[in-house]
């Protein structure tokens, strides 16, 4: 591997020689490797996978573009400074975004961010506060960047109608063994269906405006420093979307009490806490909002659950074919705990909806 790496490595504009590799294993989907060099700066290495992602090349593109769109916005900074607010991406010896392997995979390097941390649970709410403020800035800091430049690379990701068709398309090819598992998953999706589809009809019906979103805001995805948010990283799928989409899918892992691969149903909850701080940040960044996509906020941080736990499930009667799983019935576990997340926000609805009316208009 050691070799391997050290020759893709070397095949980037690097100013540094690689010393050694540390793979980053946080992910579901891309192969990650930390690459220390005998110098700084050191280096985030990471292979696309290419069964994901059929168009890896234009999704390194796009996202050089969105870093890129963000640099400007901070061009009166030192670079120093702007390389801890935006992920910079170093383009090949032959200037291309990204590099190609024999095998034809697609390899893209940026720099790794020193002193910086992530978590997979929130640990107070001054992170979930410095959370909503790096996920509200990110969307802010791009409300003027035109998603025709990018090529749409997963199609339909964060919709709910299209999710439930690959569902069902799972549930009538799955063994009955399988589908026995899931019996009160399935009851679950039936019940919450109809309320769930309702961000996809307003977006249909031209209520909420689609604009740049960085779709995969989850916690781990959020760098910090000490207690302080950096910026947001894995910008693999920036990509035309509602707002909804990053604010409810943040929510869904910084608000939960357990991490995302948690067995234990009793430790899901809803951190009502937590929740108001990360909104608050969120709104202290995030001006641009319309009446409309107000209305459609609280509904989000119940969608965006749901929706990862349909994919889990899905994926889960399709024998694991998607995500990264470590055994049998891990894509089983990971959407028994979105949907108890989902019950814990029910009960706490009504302060949600408070919170967000009081956050909003201060
Ligand atoms: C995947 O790339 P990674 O592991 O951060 C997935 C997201 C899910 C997430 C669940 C391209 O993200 O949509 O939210 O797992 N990304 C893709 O943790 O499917
Ligand atoms: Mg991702």
């Amino acid at each position: 591997m050691r070799v391997l790496l050290e020759r893709i490595f070397n095949g980037f504009r690097v100013v540094s020689t690689f010393k050694n590799y540390q793979e980053l294993n946080s992910g579901h989907i891309n192969d990650t490797y930390l690459i220390h060099t005998h110098k700084k700066p050191n280096y985030v290495l990471q292979r696309i996978n290419g069964n994901v992602f059929s168009d890896a090349g234009n999704l390194v593109v796009n996202k050089v573009l969105v870093s890129d769109f963000l640099q400007l916005k901070y061009k009166n900074f030192p670079f120093e400074e702007v390389s801890k607010k935006v992920l910079c991406f170093v383009k090949t010896k032959d200037s291309a975004f990204f590099y190609k392997d024999e095998d034809q995979n697609i390899w893209n390097l940026s720099v790794f961010i020193e002193d910086s941390i992530t978590y997979l649970k929130t640990p107070n709410s001054k992170i979930a506060f410095e959370a909503g403020k790096a996920t509200g800035l990110f969307l802010e800091n791009t409300t003027d960047f035109d998603v025709a430049l990018l090529t749409e690379i997963l199609p339909d990701f964060h919709s709910i109608t299209t999710r439930y068709i690959q569902f069902k398309k799972a549930l009538k090819n799955a063994t009955n063994a399988t589908k026995e598992k899931t019996q009160s998953l399935i009851s679950f999706v039936e019940q919450h269906i109809e309320e769930m589809l309702q961000i996809d009809k307003a977006i249909e019906g031209g209520i909420i405006p689609l604009r740049l979103t960085h779709s995969d805001t989850k916690i781990s995805n959020i760098l910090f420093t000490e207690n302080k948010a950096l910026c947001l990283i894995d910008t693999d799928t920036v990509m035309k979307g509602a707002i909804h989409f990053d604010y409810g899918d943040a929510i869904r892992t910084i608000c939960n009490t357990a991490d995302e691969d948690e067995k234990d149903l009793n430790l899901v909850d809803f951190n009502l806490d937590f929740f108001k701080s990360y909104t608050k940040g969120f709104f202290q960044e995030l001006k641009n909002i319309t009446k409309e996509e107000k209305e459609f906020l609280p509904v989000s941080i119940k969608m965006m659950p749901f929706i990862m736990g349909l994919r889990f499930l899905t994926d889960f009667l399709n024998m694991n074919v998607y995500y990264k799983v470590n055994y049998e019935n891990h894509n089983l576990d990971r959407a028994k705990n979105q949907f108890a997340y989902i019950e814990s926000i029910n009960k706490k609805y009504t302060d949600v909806k408070l919170i967000i009316e009081r956050e909003i208009t201060q």
